[in-house]
């Protein structure tokens, strides 16, 4: 009996060890722990049965029995820090950095092709003299209107449909607006200085309309204003031809066709050549066949406005004019429809 009880302690405790050896990972440790030394396990197991031997052969294999035991709990936690270590080991490699590595890209933002067009129109006219200002885009009708030599009532006021600011004054009226253009600047600048004026103003306008190719419902203008004694229609001439020049070069044909606006007189449109069809499509959705976009409005300033300020409409003349940046990104990159830049469609911004 003892000799057989021996005998199984020794081959329990060889099979235990070759087990543990194979293990390497948390759970399988802690099944063979239980399995081995557990309350119900098989080393356990075999103690219990002592109880059957007499008082000598017990204190024999008791002995064999605990040094086992130990035997086994030394082994397991040998085992339990090798594989913790291993684990440690593993996660530091994957950690580990290469320098040797190429960098990931790091992705960057760029300027939206309205502010890139903006940009090189303001700098085209600072580089002419002209200093850069902005103005507000709620506004009210007295600058964007009244000042401008329209009158409440006025005809004229139908060629901007006007998104209205839902606020009624004390007189029942509602005078705030989202501007339509940025000529109520036109006022607020001679309101502040004495001529010489030479100011552009790039900004946002906003218009009551249905959009199509070549319109949306909010856009971009530049507006300029030059005012001293003696400056004539030429000036304003040459000026938007010297502009045409820098922005498009000299090739690009450039039209001035008489226009009506009620704060310019004489009043111009100026357009350049079409670059989808020169002209020879009746059906192109740029220019409807004319061969011509339209892409700003100009004029010598009225002296109704000049008076309106308090100028001496004796001393000063200017001219102001009011072009639209994406009409002109279209034409510089070939975009055949407005409504692309403000779709915030990726694959078209990345493009610029
Ligand atoms: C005006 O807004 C006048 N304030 C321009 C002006 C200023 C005339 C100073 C005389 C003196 P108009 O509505 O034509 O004019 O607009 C001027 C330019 O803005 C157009 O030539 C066009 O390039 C651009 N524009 C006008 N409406 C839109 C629209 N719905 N979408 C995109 N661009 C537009």
């Amino acid at each position: 009996m003892t000799q057989s009880t021996v005998q199984s302690i020794e081959a329990l405790t060889q099979t235990a060890l070759d087990e543990l050896d194979s293990i390497d990972d948390a759970d399988s440790l802690e099944q063979w722990r239980v399995r081995f030394l557990g309350r119900r396990g098989e080393l356990t197991g075999i103690l219990r049965g002592l109880s059957q031997l007499d008082l000598e052969e017990r204190r024999q294999v008791g002995a064999l029995g605990n040094q086992a035991k130990s035997g086994l709990e030394e082994a397991l936690d040998r085992r339990s820090q090798e594989i913790s270590q291993a684990r440690l080991a593993q996660v530091a490699d994957l950690e580990r950095i290469d320098v040797t590595l190429p960098g990931r890209p790091v992705a960057t933002g760029r300027l939206h092709p309205t502010t890139q067009v903006v940009r090189e129109i303001t700098d085209a006219f600072v580089a002419m003299g002209f200093s850069i200002v902005e103005g507000p885009e709620v506004e009210w009708d007295h600058y964007n209107f009244e000042m401008l030599n329209i009158p409440q009532g006025h005809p004229a006021r139908d060629m901007w449909n006007t998104l209205w600011v839902d606020y009624v004054n004390e007189e029942g009226q509602r005078p705030m607006l989202l501007r339509t253009h940025t000529s109520p600047m036109q006022a607020r600048v001679m309101e502040q200085v004495q001529p010489p004026v030479r100011v552009v103003v790039p900004g946002k306008c906003y218009r009551y309309e249905a959009t199509d190719a070549t319109h949306e419902w909010h856009f971009y203008q530049v507006e300029g204003l030059a005012v001293d004694e003696g400056i004539t229609f030429a000036d304003l001439k040459g000026t938007l031809y010297e502009f045409a020049r820098r922005l498009f070069g000299s090739e690009r044909k450039v039209r001035f066709r008489c226009d009506y606006f009620p704060f310019v007189e004489p009043g111009v449109d100026m357009s350049i050549d079409c670059f989808a069809c020169d002209g020879s499509d009746n059906s192109c959705r740029i220019c409807r066949g004319s061969g011509w976009i339209e892409i700003m409005g100009a004029g010598m300033v009225h002296p109704q406005v000049l008076a309106g300020v308090g100028y001496d409409t004796e001393k000063y003349t200017g001219f102001a004019f009011g072009l639209g940046p994406e009409r002109i990104a279209m034409l510089k990159y070939g975009i055949d429809d407005i409504r692309h830049f403000y779709s915030n469609d990726l694959r078209f911004l990345r493009q610029f």
